[in-house]
């Protein structure tokens, strides 16, 4: 199927707080004010607010580290929804290279980088170079690796249900968060969760901004040097049938200093479906989802508003007292 012929939707026009941020204002404009955010929680740096680290040398020793590494995994997957993959092999050469990259094209003039931007009407933007190529293989590589190892984790039978649904279609979000004269009035990015399978989140200048939704509260992520920071997206959550749990976050801003980060999404391709994964339906855990084409699965998700999980909330099959399970 050619996927440029299939129209998802239209997103809204995305208007260029980069500039705006050059102004120097004092305060900020009103239609950008949200008040009334929660407020994150301070961390202490205890294991409870901090997200699990996995070692990536350790899932691939094939000896007793690798036992206890994929628990370590496991757990964090049901538990927290997100963790930071360390000795993950991409060359931090490659790394650098790409941060570098990403630094330049947002300095570009406003007239230049709208070259490479979103195109009216459409949900993407474009752009390539030999780095991000390659920057894009490798994570292909990273994500094919560690999806086996949770599909292990898992039990799933038929992993190339797990490959076709997770891994079909990969994209990009390059992310810039201009320095705000009030951080705490306005948002970078809104409370959601990922449409993806699983999203690879790099931090490209050391300022840190994501914050993640556990227990009802809102958590800093204190990202490690070199390290991917690493989300359960929506389509995994439904594959998984409810075990795996996508996690509401949201980037917040910075009173003096931009952010940029790189999402890469590891998505399903637009000709398949989405549905709980056949051998982990059962009797006694019954399939928590409907089966949707990805197409149709999109083209609601783009219609609403960024709304924490409500889309995929509304994907829940209700039980027969009414309840969702
Ligand atoms: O920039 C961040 O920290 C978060 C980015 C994100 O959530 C996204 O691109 O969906």
């Amino acid at each position: 199927m050619d996927t440029k012929e299939i129209l998802l939707g239209r997103t809204m026009a995305v208007p260029f707080v980069q500039e705006l941020a050059k102004k120097a204002l004092t305060s900020v404009p009103p239609r950008y004010v949200l008040p009334d955010q929660d407020p994150p929680i301070i961390s202490h740096n205890s294991s409870s607010t901090q997200v699990p680290v996995i070692d990536m040398k350790r899932l691939l020793s094939e000896d007793f580290m690798m036992d206890s590494e994929l628990q370590k995994l496991d757990h964090a997957c049901r538990e927290w929804g997100f963790f930071q993959l360390i000795n993950h092999e991409v060359s931090s050469t490659l790394i650098e290279k790409v941060k570098k990259e990403t630094e330049e094209f947002f300095k570009l003039p406003i007239e230049e980088k709208k070259k490479y931007g979103q195109k009216g009407g459409d949900v993407e933007g474009y752009g390539n170079s030999e780095a991000l190529e390659a920057y894009s293989a490798e994570l292909k590589n990273v994500s094919g690796k560690i999806l086996k190892l949770m599909g292990k984790n898992l039990r799933i039978m038929d992993t190339n249900e797990m490959t076709t649904m997770l891994e079909g279609r990969q994209a990009m979000s390059f992310n810039y968060y201009p320095a705000c004269p009030e951080p705490e009035q306005v948002i970078g990015l809104a409370p959601h969760s990922d449409f993806s399978g699983l999203t690879i989140l790099l931090e490209v200048n050391d300022v840190q901004g994501l914050q993640i939704k556990k227990d009802e509260m809102w958590i800093p992520v204190k990202s490690l040097p070199d390290a991917f920071i690493i989300n359960i997206g929506d389509t995994f959550e439904i594959l998984s049938n409810g075990t795996y749990r996508s996690i509401e976050h949201r980037a917040t801003v910075n009173s003096l200093k931009e952010r940029m980060s790189i999402a890469t999404f590891c998505s399903p391709s637009l000709d398949g479906e989405i549905g709980p994964a056949p051998s982990l339906v059962t009797p006694e855990t019954p399939a928590m989802f409907r089966r949707i084409g990805v197409v149709d699965y999109c083209k609601g998700l783009f219609s609403r508003k960024l709304d924490g999980k409500s889309y995929l909330d509304a994907m829940r099959i209700q039980n027969e007292e009414g309840n969702s399970n």
